[in-house]
């Protein structure tokens, strides 16, 4: 493997700037920068970084991790320099001139993932935790990096590797075939797993939500009360509120956190037929934000004697301005509705739960992680033909079958951990990471 070399600390100017270096090559190219003899593992000796006509470029430390017991798994090197764009690129350029090549993004992440240091669940757990923008998301990176996520899909792999085995023995001693079928329990114990990968199925939805995200669209008629809505939800007055109906005319989009998940709020202008092209081309965009909701949260104006008031048919119905009609304020027959009033700001509260229950989002905390829409598809799918390989069995009673089967969910769930992943998926999901991670 060629020795690879970046800057790991963002770009820009700031106190410390380090250069990474991995690979056979690490120390020795740490050794002629310093002029040293040697570096000890694990140990941060200051140094003066020199370039090749032995200046001086910087002084700082160098500490060298000596694989495999280090990040990638191979020999790493940090230089810690002060942090100017200039000097670290010094840095940076003698270590490509002593022979390390620039690392691709994600390429150290990759190495320790090639090299068994971690898997891809945690690998992209990584990157979800650089990227994390709320407290919540940071927290479940770094607890899917600690394997949280990991171990419950490595014990329903377990599982179904037993579940194998037991089924390619029977396989192999045809005449206990009946009763293996009789007394193996395997549709038991594959309810069993199905059961697992449901729970599995739903905190990784959870965790995906809360990671990414969620869009909520404000819609509905003009004048029912969304931008006000949108203002009373992101605690900022964002959005233009007046009493004239079409006030608003863009897609308006604020990022809002509700009960520690991140939403993506957007407010649409009120949907009408109309002859002023700006309106029309408002409720255009209204309708495109419409379709890429998450949540549609269709705000209706309980006062209005418009009977055709509900525009939309699906999401949550917001029935707003109850301060004029007496209507109590929460949930509306225990439905997809809530009775709400922005101005004296009754309800809003209960439409916040129904908004996080209709994502499916529970109040428990822990045993949280971080998931991505890549594993919550196979986990999905790895239900699916799990489910199925019963149905058969039960149907054929044959085991060649089976065993088809299991192999078959068993390479589904394998490629979230990175055990059975094809090379492109690999090249997708580094290239997404920082340089120098
Ligand atoms: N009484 C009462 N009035 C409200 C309430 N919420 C909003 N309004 C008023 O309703 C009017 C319209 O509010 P907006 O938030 O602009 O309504 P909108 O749905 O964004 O309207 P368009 O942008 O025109 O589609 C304003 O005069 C608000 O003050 C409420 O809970 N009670
Ligand atoms: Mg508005």
């Amino acid at each position: 493997m060629e020795t690879i070399a970046a800057v790991a600390t963002a770009p820009g100017r700031g106190g410390i700037g380090i250069v990474r270096l991995s690979g056979a090559k690490a120390l020795e190219i740490a050794l002629l920068i310093t002029q040293r003899d040697s570096v000890d593992n694990r140990f941060a000796h200051y140094a003066k970084f020199t370039d090749r006509h032995d200046r001086v470029i910087d002084d700082g430390l160098v500490i060298g991790f000596t694989g495999p017991q280090s990040f990638t798994g191979e020999d790493c090197v940090e230089l810690q320099g002060h942090g100017g764009p200039v000097v670290i690129g010094l840095l940076l350029q003698r270590c490509l001139e002593l022979g390390a090549r620039h690392a691709n993004p994600g390429e150290f992440s990759e190495r320790a993932f090639l090299n068994g240091r971690i898997d891809l669940i945690q690998a992209e757990a990584i990157a979800d935790l650089i990227a994390a923008d709320s407290t919540t998301a940071a927290r479940q990176a770094q607890a899917s990096i600690s394997g949280v996520f990991s171990t419950s899909i490595n014990q329903i792999m377990r599982d179904i590797t037993g579940l194998r085995v037991f089924v390619e023995a029977a396989l192999d001693f045809p005449e206990e075939e009946i009763d293996f079928i009789s007394e193996g329990n395997v549709d038991q114990q594959v309810d069993l797993i199905l059961e697992h990968l449901a729970r599995l199925i739903r905190q990784a939805k959870e965790g995906a939500i809360l990671q990414g995200g969620a869009t909520l669209v404000l819609a509905g008629k003009p004048n029912v009360g969304k931008s006000s809505l949108l203002n009373a939800l992101s605690g900022e007055d964002i959005a233009i509120v007046t009493d004239i109906a079409g006030t608003t005319r863009d897609v308006l989009k604020q990022t809002v956190v509700i009960c520690g998940v991140p939403f993506e709020l957007i407010d649409t202008a009120g949907l009408r037929t109309s002859n002023d092209p700006v309106e029309i081309e408002g409720v255009r965009r209204a309708e495109a934000a419409i379709s890429q909701a998450d949540i549609l949260l269709e705000v209706i104006d309980d006062s209005s004697k418009d009977v055709s008031n509900s525009a939309l048919t699906s999401g949550i119905k917001v029935v707003n301005k109850i301060d004029l009609t007496d209507r109590t304020p929460g949930p509306i027959d225990g439905g997809k509705a809530v009775a709400v009033s922005v101005h004296t700001g009754e309800g809003i509260d209960a439409l916040k739960q129904l908004i996080l229950e209709t994502l499916g989002i529970t109040e428990q905390t822990e045993n949280r992680f971080s998931a991505r829409e890549r594993h919550l598809r196979a986990l999905r799918e790895g239900h699916t033909s799990l489910a199925e390989a019963v149905q058969r069995f039960l149907a054929t009673r044959a085991g060649e079958l089976l065993a088809e089967d299991l192999k078959k969910t068993h390479d589904i769930l394998g490629a979230i951990t990175g055990k059975l992943t094809s090379d492109d998926l690999l090249g997708e999901i580094f290239s997404s990471f920082c340089i120098g991670k």
